[in-house]
């Protein structure tokens, strides 16, 4: 990555004092135990329709599995989202204004928040909140180093639990949220619009969202975003059952199962599955649970919106859609959303 920029302007006394006070750098923990991830995955497995929660895909090879992934060609999303980014980041930064307190949620390695901290005005705080400690501390670390005059609040959670988020001790002129990636296609319609309401809470009057949306499009295209030729997305989605085993002490036959994502047009949303393909009984807790050969285990919802929708969804938040930027073909969006009046 080569020397921040920053660096090459800063005495050796200030590089001593930048690293002594990132060495203490503390994080907010509030990362849950195993025993909630036993019960979701419990609870999942005992539905007609067996479902496992697609948030327990980031562990540490999870969210490296992921980061392939959004290096994939076929997987646009990243790409188009960050030339988005690229195109309007002055129009972004002037409705943000100066002196904000950036909150991310699902912050993973933090590399698209980038764009606005090289272009903010003097922002005051940033607040990254994500269930993957290690690699948290890490990137806040080094944000810490690059962005001196910036407080970085690293919270460990899982976002989407009630948890108490910090303040820095710089009065921030406004709260932004920002939850890039289109990870909101990823909730169901009632917790999307629940998530959404916590949002605008955080915000407060005053605050704003800004948003990735990623919007309908050719089948074809969605298909191969999610069944890229490399397989990547397929260990991907069978790293869960590897993660359950491991964590949870559980007996799922890992290699008899095969990945499966399709559009499903009705419900607007891919949908990821994992297919048994074996008769199998899997111990989860105290339980015994059956697995027929050719049955499914739903691992993940990816909802793709159309502009009327996701604004009508907002507004039953209380948000209103300030700005939208898309590319040129429409296949993503880029969002701001202020509260209403
Ligand atoms: C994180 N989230 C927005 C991704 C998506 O596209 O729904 C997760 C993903 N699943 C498979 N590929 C990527």
């Amino acid at each position: 990555m080569g020397i921040p920029r920053q660096w090459l302007e800063a005495t050796a006394e200030e590089l001593v004092m930048r690293s002594q006070k990132n060495r203490h750098m503390h994080v907010h923990d509030f990362k849950p135990g195993n025993e909630r991830f036993l019960a979701e995955v419990l609870s999942g497995m005992r539905k007609q329709q067996k479902e496992l929660p697609s948030k327990y895909f980031y562990d540490e090879h999870g969210s490296h599995l992921f980061k392939q992934i959004c290096m994939l060609e076929e997987y646009y999303i990243p790409r188009i989202e960050a030339s988005i980014m690229d195109a309007y980041i002055n129009d972004m930064v002037e409705l943000i204004g100066p002196q904000v307190s950036l909150f991310e949620y699902g912050s993973g390695d933090c590399v698209k928040v980038r764009t606005l901290l090289d272009h903010l005005h003097d922002p005051v705080a940033y607040v990254p909140i994500d269930i993957s400690r290690d690699q948290l501390l890490r990137v806040a670390k080094e944000l810490d180093l690059q962005y001196p005059g910036l407080k970085v609040l690293p919270v460990c959670a899982d976002y989407t639990s009630n948890f108490e988020l910090p303040v820095a001790r710089r009065p921030g002129k406004r709260v932004v949220v920002y939850f890039p990636g289109s990870t909101i296609g990823n909730f169901d319609y009632v917790p999307a619009k629940h998530f959404l309401e916590h949002i605008a809470r955080v915000c407060g009057p005053n605050g704003a969202l800004l948003i990735g949306v990623d919007l309908k499009k050719d089948t074809s295209v969605l298909h191969k975003a999610y069944n890229d030729s490399k397989g990547v997305t397929a260990t991907f989605n069978l790293n869960l059952l590897h993660r359950i085993n491991s964590e949870l002490g559980c007996d799922f036959q890992v290699d008899c199962f095969e990945h499966y994502a399709f559009y499903n047009p009705r419900e607007s949303r891919v949908e990821m599955h994992l297919i048994s393909l074996e008769d199998q009984v899997v111990h989860i807790g105290n339980m015994t649970i059956s697995i027929a050969k050719g049955e499914s285990i739903w691992t993940e919802s990816s909802y793709k919106f159309n502009l009327d929708e996701f604004a009508q969804m907002a507004a039953a938040t209380g948000f209103k859609v300030c700005k939208v930027w898309t590319d040129e073909k429409q296949w993503f969006s880029v969002q701001y959303l202020v509260p209403m009046e």
